[in-house]
């Protein structure tokens, strides 16, 4: 299993062939310079290098309108006079005569890469292309782009290899109105973005980019868009931004496959993005999308204009999906206040629609008697009673949960190993708690009277240890805690339903041993 890298120098031909101050920064350099970094890190070597392929047009029609696609396919004839007057048809577009060309190995690439992942060949990948695609939508090209690439591979995922769940995550700086239109209504795309806005007075100037935009139909909640307010965001904000808004959602979904509309012009020194965010925060990123759809994370490049951040970002992408370790984030990873402003209004649009959003003590945008527990709560009429009421709750609550995602201490990472047998001697690393204690024998005594199974010595002893890791999980001494135990299911249930049964959101715990049979907790949800 490697990671492929697709790519095709024929990419680079497309280029401005006349003065225009908003275009001239997608030009060929983008993809050299990042390729050539690739080769100089030892990188592109190390990758499954596959050649970019043509989309065909019926690949393209999985998106576009066979109208859009057949004034695209002109282009290739028209005179630069021509192609400058179709251009400004368009915002922020520049046409050249291979255009058409690149724009179908951009969406090719992209395809390519799904076949590699989605049939085994690769585990994961990168594509890097150009034209972008994330604002071209079904008959419009927008912001550089001529074919949405990620949302092609999206349908053609779903089409041609029986995906059913896919999450778009879109860490370019501009919102990727296209997707968000392209899957506005669709359940089974998860598309998140976030996105430089400053209150609707950022490119694209879009009020569909706010974080109230949350999808229609049967596609509310699956539009996520995370507006940043100001510029300046850095490795701190993006972090906290996947901690608190798209990992939860995303855990949810559980998406099969991932796609990422991988722009960089959201990294320190790009002129359109404006932000802070280093390259390493990009290596964290893409490892924190691994644990996600069995690690099946497909990459394409969007934007990024700035030669080096972009080229380095792209390296701490390639190194990440490679399997390498990310490089600390230095610095004191205090997010901005407006960027916790932006989380929690993200958080409170989408809390209706993920219970993984709902917190303890607080439901920011609906009671409960509002919100049922099944997954589609009961629309509010907009502007109506209940709607003013779940505003004013929303400003009620909003600083008390900023001040809790601000100050509230998280419990030291820190994991404690329980081992039943002392035979077992393990070399456990110094940062490991050992705890040799047992929970007090009457707690394990009650439970045992209603399981006869588990009164067995050995069994008795394993819950007894497992049990007095899970105080040291709930008391916050641990974080983790990892037991040997000779019956792990039986055990492992005992954990969870405790660990429920405190109302705990964090417990991990892994029980190494035999499975009897599998935990019975289907009762408990
Ligand atoms: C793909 C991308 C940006 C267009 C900006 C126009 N497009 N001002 O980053
Ligand atoms: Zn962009």
């Amino acid at each position: 299993m490697r990671t492929a890298l697709v790519y095709h120098e024929e990419m680079t031909a497309a280029r401005l062939l006349w003065d225009d101050p908003e275009c001239e920064i997608e030009r060929p350099e983008r993809l050299t310079a990042a390729v050539e970094r690739l080769q100089q890190g030892g990188l592109e070597q190390r990758c499954l290098q596959l050649a970019a392929r043509e989309a065909s047009e019926a690949e393209l029609g999985l998106v576009h309108s066979p109208e859009y696609v057949s004034l695209m396919r002109g282009t290739q004839a028209l005179s630069t006079e021509e192609l400058q007057a179709l251009s400004g048809q368009y915002d922020a577009v520049y046409f050249h005569p291979s255009t058409f060309h690149c724009a179908r190995l951009a969406a090719g690439a992209a395809l390519q890469l799904v076949d590699a992942v989605l049939t085994g060949t690769a585990h994961n990948g990168l594509a890097l292309v150009r034209p972008p695609g994330h604002h071209s939508q079904r008959a419009a090209a927008n912001g550089f782009c001529v074919f949405n690439n990620v949302a092609i591979a999206a349908r053609y995922a779903q089409k041609r290899h029986g995906v059913h769940r896919i999450l778009i995550v879109d860490w370019d700086v501009h919102h990727g109105q296209g997707i968000q239109y392209i899957f506005e209504d669709d359940p089974s795309v998860l598309y998140f973005s976030w996105h430089r806005y400053e209150h609707g007075r950022f490119w694209p100037y879009l009020r569909e980019s706010d974080a109230d935009a949350v999808g229609l139909g049967p596609g509310r909640g699956f539009t996520v868009n995370l507006p940043w307010n100001q510029v300046g965001m850095g490795n701190a904000d993006y972090m906290a931004a996947f901690l608190h808004v798209l990992l939860p959602v995303a855990f949810e979904f559980d998406p099969e496959l991932v796609l990422v509309s991988a722009g960089f012009d959201s990294a320190i020194g790009d002129p359109e993005g404006q932000m802070q965010a280093t390259p390493e925060c990009f290596a964290h990123l893409t490892q924190l999308l691994q644990v996600l759809a069995g690690g099946r994370v497909c990459a394409v490049l969007e934007g990024g204009y700035h030669l080096e951040s972009l080229s380095q970002s792209v390296c701490m992408v390639v190194k990440a999906l490679l399997g390498d370790p990310a490089p600390p984030l230095l610095g004191p990873m205090v997010p901005q206040h407006s960027a916790l402003e932006s989380i929690q209004s993200v958080r409170a649009a989408q809390a209706p629609h993920w219970t993984s959003l709902w917190q303890q003590g607080s439901t920011p945008t609906l009671s409960l008697s509002t919100c049922s527990p099944e997954r589609r709560p009961s629309p509010v009429s907009p502007g109506g009673p209940k709607c003013k009421a779940a505003e004013a709750q929303t400003s009620a609550v909003l600083s008390s949960l900023l001040d809790r995602l601000h100050l509230c201490a998280t419990p030291p990472v820190r994991t404690a190993i329980a081992l039943t047998a002392p035979a077992a001697a393990m070399v456990l690393p110094p940062d490991i708690l050992r705890q040799e204690e047992s929970a007090p024998r009457e707690e394990t005594q009650a439970w045992a009277r209603l399981h006869e199974a588990l009164t067995q010595d050995t069994a008795f002893t394993a819950l007894g240890k497992v049990l007095h890791l899970l105080n040291g999980i709930l008391d916050g001494q641990v974080s983790s805690g990892i037991a040997t135990t000779p019956a792990a299911a039986s055990t492992l249930e005992v954990v969870l339903r405790q660990g429920l049964s405190h109302g705990a959101q964090r417990v991990f715990c892994v029980a190494l041993g035999q499975l009897d049979r599998p935990p019975d907790l289907a009762n408990d949800g």
